[in-house]
């Protein structure tokens, strides 16, 4: 299957250059439609399923019997989505029963400059921003997403939450054309925090997910974060850091190559793909996007939750001169923490969390701890920090004077 969506996807790519947004259109249509055809069944199936007695014996088993629920009478709320790394407002222990929790993103393809040397990319942006916006939830409320295809795109998108359950994630019952829109609603069952990313299709998966076609959704526990021994834990700010592995494909003269539209790069960026080394790694889209005067911010005494998401490529996030006080790693909310960690790993294809109360001013780093990411590729961010600094915690006994 993978063989015939390949050469569809190419011979398309390659004849682009006359009509692109029509060919663009044509392979991309073409490639989900293979890679579809079996998962549209599964979503059938699902659907079917949905009364049979061993689902609702697993819904049951979380406590949440979703046949006892009646969706028509929930309370909704619209929650507007903010651009990373804000976080959207939200309570952080849940107020009453479950509810419908109503979410809008439009995607948008845009050209946008990765780093300060004018490096560029096609962006395929969940409401116009890499990584796409956190969502925010607590467990047993619903999300009802209506998700737009841009009418000045050119590809076909979708979505996959990994916080969902069935047909691969919502991705089979999203797929929509420029100019499309579409509204899925799923049942947050499983707390935690959670990749969701585009999914059209065969190569269009990678492809779309390292042109930024990604962002994390956050299912709170009801009665909100605590350290797993009964003790509850609050934030006092929340970050959504979003880190992107790029692949841009260079030129005969090893400088990276620019692209008129979206899609051009795709033969290119596949081939540089295949390699797995990325060009850049960066935090919210692009280097130095959460760095200096874009740094992030906290008082001494504040508790703030990072939230950092990679859809496709392991990271470990670390936060020089702090700690991980409380850290959910493999994003499961309602597990115990790990606790006083000073590196924590994000496997690819997941978020995860981490809890930290700032005890000194100055300016901390938050890096992938792959040291060459995050000095060379990008994957750096800063956490400038206010208050008094505290001698008894750290102190320069004497400082660099001649021996
Ligand atoms: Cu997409």
């Amino acid at each position: 299957m993978s063989d015939v969506s390949n050469k569809t996807v190419r011979a398309s790519a390659a004849d682009a250059l006359e009509n692109p947004k029509r060919r663009a259109l044509l392979a991309a249509t073409a490639t989900g439609s293979l890679a579809f055809a079996g998962a549209t069944m599964m979503a059938g199936t699902s659907q079917a399923a949905g009364t049979a007695t061993s689902t609702t014996d697993a819904v049951k088993l979380l406590g949440q019997a979703t046949a006892d629920v009646d969706i028509s009478t929930l309370p909704r709320i619209k929650q507007k989505l903010v651009p990373p790394p804000g976080v959207p407002e939200h309570d952080q222990v849940a107020k009453g029963g479950p509810k419908i929790v109503e979410v809008e993103m439009n995607i948008i393809e845009k050209k946008v400059e990765i780093d300060d040397n004018g490096t560029t990319i096609w962006a395929f942006a969940y409401e116009g921003s890499v990584p796409g916006p956190l969502i925010v939830c607590h467990q047993g409320d619903y999300i009802e997403l209506t998700l737009k295809n841009d009418p000045s795109n050119m590809l076909e998108h979708n979505i996959d939450f990994h916080a969902s359950t069935g047909a691969l994630g919502g991705g089979a019952l999203t797929l929509i054309l420029p100019g499309e829109q579409v509204k899925l609603r799923f049942r947050a069952l499983k707390a935690g925090t959670f990749t969701y990313h585009c999914a059209p299709g065969g190569e269009m998966i990678p492809y779309h997910v390292v042109h930024g076609m990604n962002g994390a959704i956050m299912v709170l526990p009801r009665d909100g974060l605590t350290d797993g021994n009964g003790t509850a834990l609050h934030y006092d700010r929340a970050y959504f850091i979003g880190e992107q592995d790029y692949y841009i494909p260079k030129d005969a003269q090893g400088n990276f190559k620019d692209y008129p539209t979206a899609l051009d790069d795709f033969s290119d960026s596949l081939d540089t793909m295949r390699g797995l080394v990325p060009s850049h790694v960066v935090f919210n889209g692009r280097a130095g996007a959460l760095a200096g005067d874009n740094a992030m911010t906290a008082k001494v005494g504040e508790t703030v939750l990072f939230i950092h998401n990679q859809a496709n490529r392991d990271s470990r996030p670390h936060l020089i001169g702090g700690h991980g006080d409380y850290v959910w790693e493999a994003g499961n909310l309602a597990d115990k923490p790990m606790t006083g960690i000073e590196t924590w790993f994000i496997r690819g294809g997941s978020a995860g969390a981490a809890l930290y109360t700032f005890v000194q001013p100055g300016t901390y780093a938050y890096v992938t701890h792959n040291l060459i990411e995050a000095v060379l590729l990008g994957g750096l961010a800063h956490v400038k920090v206010e208050g008094q600094w505290d001698n008894k915690v750290m102190e320069q006994v004497q400082p660099p004077t001649k021996m």
